[in-house]
């Protein structure tokens, strides 16, 4: 039995997620989430990207916003504008649930990783949502703004500001989670899912621990990219900002010598010429549960050809 790691961001990743755990046993992936987007907010801990995760896995994702839960009511949130609160970060009455209940475990002892193993149970999902570290690591986004405070830009700004870099505040005392350790000792293949690089792949990769831990395993990313643009968020934005094309291309040269292999997308095909890496072009855009599934298929199909790594 191959077993393979899946290293998560945001909404889509998350779709990338909803393919593989439909191929592959509890025993034979693990979701790694970025939990650099994590925030306190009104006295709740909000996890972004387990959030969209733990959504998507269970099938109750709200597709019509890309984030929080399908058949949403905004009640609270409303009523807490109505008096004066901060409503800029929208918790709909069936998100705040969940949330409420990530504060009760948490306030219990609980870590996050119990936390969201609690959580996910609930919710039917027998697959393993784990956060890529149970100490907190809070993206910051340098821009023309100032630094800001991941949620802050995303939501609040909106994305707006112009970004010159980010950093990961906490990242470098924060512990690689024990069980993507564990994992990591019997891998046959990584799985970077096509997610924000900057903001949810790059904060894990910069746990300490992590990179070494990988050394030996083969690593392939699937493009955010496709056609220079980002299917959801800023990605593309960013990448014009940072000074660095807006391509698949741009995205495999930013990983560098992490991966072993690069999936773009059908539409970006003339790109692979291009590539200096094993590469694959194949339909990226997972409109569909099935699209999702044959991506998956894909990635596992690219691992299992591609050499093993060698370490010098
Ligand atoms: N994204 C928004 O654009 N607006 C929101 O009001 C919002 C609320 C929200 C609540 C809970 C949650 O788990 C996620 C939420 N998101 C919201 C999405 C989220 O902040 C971003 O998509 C991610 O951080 C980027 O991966």
């Amino acid at each position: 039995m191959a077993r393979y790691l899946s290293i998560t961001g945001g909404v889509g990743g998350a779709k990338l997620a909803v393919g593989l755990a439909q191929i592959l046993s509890p025993d034979e992936v693990l979701f790694a989430v970025n939990t650099g987007d994590d925030f306190e907010h009104l006295g709740l801990h909000i996890s972004p990207d387990i959030d969209s995760l733990s959504y998507a896995l269970a099938q109750e994702n709200n597709k019509e916003l890309g984030w929080g839960r399908a058949g949403e009511t905004w009640q609270f949130i409303t009523t807490l504008g109505e008096l004066g609160g901060a409503d800029w970060f929208r918790l709909g009455d069936k998100d705040l649930a969940l949330h409420m209940r990530r504060r009760q475990l948490l306030d219990r002892g609980d870590t996050l990783t119990q936390a969201t193993h609690v959580i996910a149970t609930a919710l039917g999902i027998p697959h393993q949502i784990v956060p890529m570290s149970d100490d907190p690591v809070r993206t910051i986004v340098h821009s023309d703004q100032g630094d800001l405070a991941f949620q802050h830009y995303f939501v609040k700004e909106r994305c707006e500001p112009k970004v010159s870099g980010f950093s990961f505040a906490g990242v470098t005392t924060a512990r690689l989670n024990p069980l993507i350790t564990d994992w990591l000792q019997d891998c046959d293949g990584i799985i970077i899912c096509p997610s924000n690089p900057f903001v949810s792949v790059a904060p894990l990769l910069a746990v300490p621990g992590f990179l070494a831990a990988i050394q030996s395993i083969p690593v392939i990313a699937v493009s955010p990219i496709v056609g220079g643009l980002a299917l959801k968020g800023p990605a593309a934005k960013m990448m014009a900002e940072l000074k660095m094309p807006a391509t698949a291309v741009a995205v495999a040269e930013y990983y560098d010598d992490l991966l072993s292999g690069f999936i773009l997308d059908q539409t970006d095909a003339e790109s692979l010429a291009l590539l200096k890496l094993p590469a694959i072009a194949t339909d990226t855009v997972m409109v569909t549960l099935q699209k999702s599934e044959a991506l998956a298929q894909d990635c596992l199909a690219f691992l299992a050809a591609l050499p093993r790594k060698t370490l010098i």
